[in-house]
């Protein structure tokens, strides 16, 4: 048995926007999400997330199903829209439904996680530039203060943004993201000015307070190849230290701004906003699904890197996933223990790790995911192995709880470890489920 220590929290994770459905009601405005999702040949069959898995209405399956996996913390986001109207006026109603949810959350024994920001912006914000400008980080902070005056009495672990990288280089540069723009310069302003919302948002909430990064272990092609190494080096720059040392250390990485020079980054940088940006977080939100294997040279796919357009992504012939992502669980191992050696200790939630799989119920609706129970299996174990080696490790969060909308892949990719029949809505845990509550309730991986 490899035992975890005493008090880990294993969660489960979701986001607004790929649960909630009820996308037109009790007063909720539109997202930048709702507006790409409708752009011709954006999303894949043209899936949208206006009922999602209808998660808004069925609330109290989702908390049973909780309960049943024997999660005891779960990872959730607001959606800005639903609880701020597009006059920038407080929405009750929106409001109500995040109550409802961490009120049965107690009531379950289960913490809740809340992210404030996980993509889906106000599209009336987006009509006025978006993350491009720097006022949006300002309604950042004051949608913070309506989410902290309603949840603060409840709610003791905050998390402001979600993937501060997929949010400005998916959205704004590669144009795979809402709101879909290919601007690497309004990419290199949306970089700074979500990392600004942080700061901001961070001072408001007098709470835990921590930020999710989508960290990449990044190895070159080869070891020996001075290209390949600074190419390796400077996609660590772009995929993690961006984010990493101004939050962490309260400066960025001066490479990384060599590097996105061109496109006047620096520009966006004001007198105050990096010490806001590093004011100390009480722990770091860690989400990790594969490593990026990089080279200088010719070949490979340039995956949305701004300002390293001549780097590549070489497939190693590890298995992947059906996102085709690598499957890697050392390089989870790796990336503790550099957070643990090259920044300063913070706690560390995984607050996001899993795998989507081709995986389909069978005659009586099953889905024996045994693919995906191992990916977690293994991934616990490097967890665990940090741990072991001195990492501070609190707890690990699934992706996915439910199957759901998965961005730009629609409904045709499953994360869930409990399936979700887009027909009638029905949950059933997966064969994955049904072994993380084992691991929950043991507290322990099995032999
Ligand atoms: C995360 N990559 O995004 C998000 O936080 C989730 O909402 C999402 O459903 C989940 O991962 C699975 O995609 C990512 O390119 C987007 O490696 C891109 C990558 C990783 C995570």
């Amino acid at each position: 048995m490899t035992v975890f220590p005493e008090g880990f929290l294993w969660g489960a994770a979701t986001a607004a926007y790929q649960v909630e459905g009820a996308a037109v009601e009790d007063g909720r405005c539109e997202s930048i999400w709702d507006v790409f999702c409708r752009m011709p040949g954006r999303v894949v069959n043209g899936d949208n997330g206006t009922v999602a898995t209808n998660h808004y209405h069925l609330l109290d399956v989702d908390l049973a199903l909780m309960s049943e996996l024997n999660l005891n913390a779960y990872r959730f986001s607001v959606s800005w829209p639903r609880v701020v109207d597009d006059d920038g006026g407080v929405n009750r109603k929106g409001l109500d439904f995040y109550e409802r949810l961490v009120d049965g959350l107690l009531d379950r024994g289960i913490r809740p996680f809340l992210t404030l920001y996980h993509w889906d912006l106000p599209q009336r914000l987006e009509h006025q530039g978006g993350w491009a400008q720097r006022d949006t980080a300002l309604h950042f902070a004051d949608y913070a203060q309506v989410v902290h005056e309603a949840l603060g009495d409840r709610v003791d672990d905050w998390t402001t943004l979600n993937e501060p990288y997929c949010a400005s280089l998916l959205g704004y540069a590669a144009g795979v993201h809402a709101p879909g723009r290919r601007e690497p310069r309004a990419a290199a302003a949306a970089v700074h000015h979500l990392l600004l919302a942080h700061g901001l948002a961070r001072k408001v909430i007098d709470k835990r307070v921590g930020i999710s990064l989508n960290l990449y272990a990044v190895d070159p092609v080869n070891p020996d190849d001075p290209v390949d190494i600074d190419a390796a080096w400077r996609v660590d720059g772009l995929q993690n230290r961006l984010f990493l040392d101004p939050v962490l250390l309260g400066k960025y990485p001066s490479d990384v701004l060599g590097d996105l020079a061109p496109l006047g980054f620096a520009d966006h940088i004001r007198d105050g906003d990096l010490a806001l940006i590093g004011a100390p977080l009480d722990w770091l939100g860690v989400n990790y699904y594969t490593r990026h294997r990089v080279t200088g040279h010719a070949g490979g796919r340039t995956p949305e890197w701004i300002g390293a357009e001549h780097l590549h992504n070489v497939p190693s012939g590890l298995p992947t996933t059906a996102m085709g992502w690598e499957e890697l669980p050392d390089g989870l191992f790796r990336t503790l223990n550099r957070l643990h050696t090259e920044y300063p200790r913070l706690p560390i939630h995984i607050t996001e790790n899993g795998a989507a799989y081709d995986d389909a119920p069978d005659a009586a609706g099953f889905v024996e995911d045994r693919d995906r129970q191992r990916y977690f299996e293994q991934h616990l174990h490097c967890v665990e192995a940090a741990i072991t080696a001195g990492v501070d490790v609190r707890g690990y969060f699934a992706w996915s709880l439910l199957d759901n909308f998965e961005w730009a892949e629609g409904y045709a990719k499953r994360f869930g470890i409990a399936h979700v029949d887009f027909g009638t809505f029905a949950r059933t845990p997966k064969l994955s489920g049904r072994w993380y509550a084992r691991v929950a309730g043991a507290n322990a991986l099995p032999e």
